[in-house]
């Protein structure tokens, strides 16, 4: 008796964050702003990347972002170095963030005076695919360090996202990363999925991405 009941409350909290997310979605459309979720396993290069993307940015553009964590504050406190606003969420033992947890996050801030928000998940590879947050792109990372067949052992998170992004590039040849085998796994669970390699130490990579991200305002006029 008791294994369909756990079922069914999955399904119904699965469902709210369906429609949250469905309201968040409005909200962002509304004020024209650009919405970009990071999910990975932990220490992939979510923060470094992030970081790096905040100040390459914010020349042209107004940024914000959110950032997951089960605890500690050191990922916002790292981002805010880049001197864009900048808000943790702490979800305590919850591996992923929810569109509420969202929601609730972004009290006081003006989405109107944004042009991109980024919003960190939690490192996980498997919590998170299962949650709308929104988000207009979702982005995958994985780092050369991992290994080349995460997609496979993986799918379901490079499957809900939209792009994919190779980090820790510097770090390719001392791992003897097979950049051939990892686009095959991607391209496997994922067909047709860009993906870009980068170096957030370096910068390697970071230009090629920024103008993608660019484009994505222009393709995505304010209503
Ligand atoms: N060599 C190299 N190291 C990197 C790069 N990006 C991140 N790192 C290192 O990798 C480690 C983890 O990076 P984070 O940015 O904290 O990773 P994360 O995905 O945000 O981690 P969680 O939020 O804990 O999941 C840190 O020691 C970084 O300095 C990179 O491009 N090159
Ligand atoms: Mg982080």
């Amino acid at each position: 008796m008791s294994e369909p009941r756990l079922v069914e409350v999955r399904r119904n909290v699965l469902k709210q964050n369906d429609v949250l997310a469905r309201s968040l979605r409005e909200q962002f459309r509304l004020a024209g702003v650009f919405v970009v979720s990071l999910v990975s396993s932990p220490g992939s290069g979510k923060t470094t990347f992030l970081e790096r993307t905040l100040t390459d940015l914010q020349p042209r553009y107004r940024v914000a972002a959110l950032v997951g964590d089960l605890a500690t504050e050191n990922d916002a406190l790292r981002l805010a170095r880049s001197k864009a606003p900048v808000k943790q969420i702490t979800t305590g033992t919850v591996c992923h963030l929810e569109a509420t947890m969202v929601q609730n996050a972004l009290a006081g801030w003006d989405l109107n005076q944004m042009d991109f928000l980024f919003i960190e998940n939690v490192g996980n590879l498997v919590c998170p695919s299962s949650y709308d947050l929104g988000e207009n792109l979702r982005l995958v990372l994985m780092s050369v360090t991992e290994g080349e067949d995460k997609p496979l052992k993986y799918p379901t998170i490079f499957n809900s996202a939209d792009i994919a992004v190779i980090t820790k590039n510097d770090l390719a040849e001392a791992v003897e990363f097979d950049w051939k085998a990892a686009q095959s796994s991607i391209q496997s669970v994922r067909p047709g999925m860009r993906t870009f390699r980068v170096s957030a130490k370096t910068g390697e990579g970071m230009q090629e991405y920024l103008a993608f991200l660019s484009r994505q305002l222009v393709e995505n006029p304010r209503v």
